[in-house]
């Protein structure tokens, strides 16, 4: 992340505008003066006012090398492709990392890229290789160094609830009981496989399970699909041969896993799954003891807390983010103060139960991903609740998540898996790398609020209040590291207030959850400036004398004077 930071603020203090800070800043010694910010404005073009912004957040401070960062999920197929075949690859994404690190992310999630039978990649056939449609092992190992040399990390998806059906240890497995006489018990020794999934005998077919084409009476776990044999966990030798993978990736240089569907390792039965990832956890840090890994566990916030007993590093949190999490239901909610004031109330009780499970857990929010969806489309594609969504996920402590095109207020065609991971609006005419929409994506008619070309100079953008967004939790690290807290003094109407503390640091972050400007006294609150403000409009977040201006959806973070 340091190494992020420095080149981030070298490229910033090369634009630097003296004397400009569209945050606003009025008397603060450690902000500089916004002197005739709109003057200002006028005299240089948006895209300009945004790089003042960021050169003056670039200045509060950087955050540690750890794994408090962005990370930015990419579905490589959809990301960028470098070679004309308009399928996205690992050239690709390589490609793109200046553009990643512009923007701030300091890490990156990379879906499925081992070869597969299904354009999602979440079958898969051999854990050990590359997909030839997004390169070889070379690209990869090139993609590990490249990010090396610029901070940022690269977790893999970990696909271990299932492989795909023509992965070899099934295929053997099946080939095995078709050969097998009927009544007749396997032989492990004869072939180990038939152990490494759930296969069961029986009359009928149990739910969730599908017949052994070729072995009457024989049946397995395939949860998501036929095409995805569920394992078991309860075998030794499958466990060994998952070691044996995590190995082989950590030791060629991801800084972790992104566990899939943790809770379909026993359906339905949260202890058994709290144990296998309590052994996953176990297991890749005695490998890679820095490693860093974060579950995927769609669940509800009891079960999802309990999940943390495992000890794993981080766990995607299900309760605020997604098309019916906590941020998307508090800015549905926008303009109703009973509503707007259990944001910050919910952000500590979350904290402080999962603190109890785990004290030394990460958080993993995040808005959309490759399931659920767009949230510009969660919130009827409103530009201005686009972006303040953006601000409330990426000010939540631990390591938030953007979904590649997030950034972007990018909106889905259909209300379908393939619809929500269409290709990386590069631009409008369709070049720059962009990919073909994978099989069965609907495309939406327009992007409202356009391309990465269309949104770069146009300091209103959704993707350079994105920027901003990330300087200032990058710059203050207290965001991302600080334990959150209801400032109920200023936790009023329709402003939600949460102080963060961590260590000696601390902050209050204020969100105008309303379409309505509003004045907030800060006159008990004498000893902190405004160190960063965000507006959804361009209408300056201000402080003058102890009165603190939020624009509509503003948002603006306190810092202790110095
Ligand atoms: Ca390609
Ligand atoms: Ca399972």
């Amino acid at each position: 992340m340091k190494k992020v930071m420095k080149a981030l603020s070298l490229l910033l203090s090369m634009l630097l505008f003296a004397g400009c800070a569209a945050a606003g800043g009025e008397s603060d010694p450690s902000v500089p003066e916004v002197s005739g910010t709109e003057g200002a404005a006028q005299s240089v073009s948006k895209a300009e006012k945004t790089e003042q912004a960021l050169a003056e957040i670039a200045k509060l401070g950087q955050s540690p090398d750890d794994d408090y960062r962005v990370w930015y999920e990419i579905f490589v197929y959809s990301y960028c492709d470098s070679d004309g075949d308009e399928i996205g690859d690992l050239q690709g994404v390589i490609s793109k990392l200046d553009e990643l690190q512009a923007l701030g992310v300091g890490g990156i999630w990379l879906m499925p890229i081992h070869p597969s039978t299904s354009y999602h990649k979440y079958n898969v056939t051999d854990y050990e290789a590359i997909d030839p449609a997004y390169g070889t092992m070379e690209d990869f190992e090139d993609l590990i160094a490249q990010c090396n040399s610029r901070g940022i990390k690269v977790i893999m998806d970990l696909v271990l609830n299932h492989t795909g059906s023509e992965h070899t240890w099934f295929k053997q497995a099946v080939s095995y009981l078709q050969s097998l006489p009927e009544g007749a018990e396997p032989d492990l020794e004869a072939c180990p496989y038939v152990d490494y999934y759930n296969f069961v005998q029986a009359e009928e077919c149990p739910v969730t399970y599908c017949p052994v084409s070729g072995a009457p009476g024989w049946f397995y776990e395939g949860h998501f699909s036929p095409e995805m044999p569920d394992v078991n966990f309860g075998s030794e030798s499958l466990r060994a041969e998952l070691e044996k993978i995590m190995a082989f990736w950590l030791n060629k240089g991801v800084a972790g896993f992104r566990l899939d569907a943790a809770k379909e390792f026993y359906s339905g039965k949260t202890e058994e799954n709290v144990q296998v990832l309590r052994w996953i956890q176990q297991t890749a840090t005695a490998i890679k003891p820095e490693c860093y890994l974060v579950a995927e566990v769609w669940e509800s916030f009891d079960t999802l807390t309990q999940y943390y007993e495992s000890g794993i590093n981080s766990i995607f949190n299900y309760p605020f983010g997604n098309n019916n999490g906590k941020i998307i239901k508090v800015l549905q909610g926008a303009g109703n103060a009973s509503v707007v004031s259990t944001y910050a109330t919910a952000l500590e009780k979350a904290d402080t139960a999962y603190r109890r499970n785990n004290p030394g857990y990460i958080d993993s929010p995040f808005l959309s991903n490759h399931d659920v969806g767009r949230i510009a489309g969660f919130v009827g594609r409103d530009p201005a609740k686009t972006k303040l969504a953006g601000a409330m996920n990426l000010f939540m402590s631990g390591s938030a998540y953007v979904y590649y095109g997030e950034e972007l207020g990018m909106v889905c065609g259909a209300i379908d898996d393939p619809s929500y991971r269409a290709p990386m609006l590069w631009n409008e005419s369709g070049d720059q790398g962009m990919t073909q929409p994978p099989p069965g994506c609907t495309l939406p008619e327009e992007y409202p609020m356009g391309s990465l070309e269309r949104q770069r100079g146009d300091d209103d953008s959704v993707y350079n209040y994105y920027r901003q967004a990330i300087a200032i939790r990058n710059a203050l690290p207290v965001i991302s590291h600080g334990t959150p807290t209801v400032e109920a003094t200023l936790n009023t109407l329709c402003v939600s207030a949460v102080r963060k503390t961590w260590n000696d640091d601390s902050c209050i972050i204020l969100m105008n959850i309303d379409d309505a400007e509003t004045d907030v006294d800060l006159s008990d609150y004498s000893d902190w400036v405004l160190a960063a403000g965000l507006s959804v409009n361009g209408n300056a977040v201000t402080k003058q004398g102890d009165t603190l201006h939020l624009p509509a959806f503003g948002t603006a973070v306190l810092i202790p004077q110095k």
